[in-house]
This record gives structure tokens, sequence and C-alpha cells, in this order.
């Protein structure tokens, strides 16, 4: 009985540590939404990898998209200040320390991957992502679940 509950243990721990989620797929569109509104980071993870799809067909200068990773407190500042750095700058402000993770903007058909180091990131805390093209973030936004 000893024997079978150690080895049950052990199936458990396995089982969990096989969950852990190390990569995170979002996608965005031409009618200016993402395909979810809630990203889980697992911080089990020394990284995680998410990917951004463009699933659209228009370019990104018209309707280009981003994945941009803050504190909740800091989206529209962040948002804001993008406005002015431009395209060329992915509508970031170049090495804004507020900004912990961001693809670049992306349009229609293409995609792009970025690692997130979650060791810099706390449990339960309260982050959000958006898209920092201007107009978007008011709609393209969500929830970060640090787990
Ligand atoms: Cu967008």
């Amino acid at each position: 009985m000893t024997k079978y509950l150690v080895s049950l243990a052990l199936l458990f721990a396995s089982s969990s540590a096989f969950a852990a989620n190390c990569a995170v797929e979002i996608e965005a569109n031409d009618a200016m939404k993402f395909n979810k509104t809630e990203v889980t980071v697992d911080s089990s993870c020394k990284k995680v990898t998410l990917t951004l799809k463009h699933t659209g067909k228009l370019p990104a200068n018209a309707m280009g998209h981003n994945w941009v990773m803050t504190s909740s407190a800091d989206v529209t500042n962040v948002a804001s200040a993008g406005i002015a750095a431009g395209l060329n700058n992915n509508y970031l402000p170049a090495g804004d320390s507020r900004v912990i993770a961001a693809t670049k903007i992306i349009g229609g058909g293409q995609s792009d991957t970025i690692e997130i180091d979650t060791s810099k990131l706390t449990k339960g805390g309260d982050y959000a992502f958006f898209c920092s093209f201007p107009g978007h973030w008011a709609i393209m936004k969500g929830k970060v679940t640090v787990i």
C-alpha cells in the first residue's frame, strides 16, 4: 500500500511538471481584435515563449499589431508615449523600462515570437497586455496572469 502511494505521488509530481506551459500563442486580426482577453504566464518556466500571429491581410502600416506587456498601471502612459515613437520603433518608446516584453509590430500573415523572462515577474501581480498601434489599445488589451 505504501509503495502504491509513493508511486502515485511520483506520478502526480511528474505530471504537474509536464503540465508547465512555457509557450503561449495569441492571434490578432483585421477586425482589430486579439483572440484572447487573458494570457497566463507560468513562472515555473524560466522563459515563456510568446508568439503573436496576425491572421488578417492588411499591412502593418494600416492594421499593424504588437503584443506589449506592462503592469496594468502603465498601459495608458506607455500606449500614449508609443504613438510618437512611430511605426519604425514599433510604436513604443525606445528602451522604456515599463515595457516588460513586446513583440514587433506585424502585418497580416506575419508572426513574431519573443521570450518573456519570468524572473522579473511577481506571481499574482497586476499585469496587462495591449497593442500599441495608435488607437488600438483601448480595445486590444487584456490581462496577464502570472502563476
Ligand atoms: Cu493593433
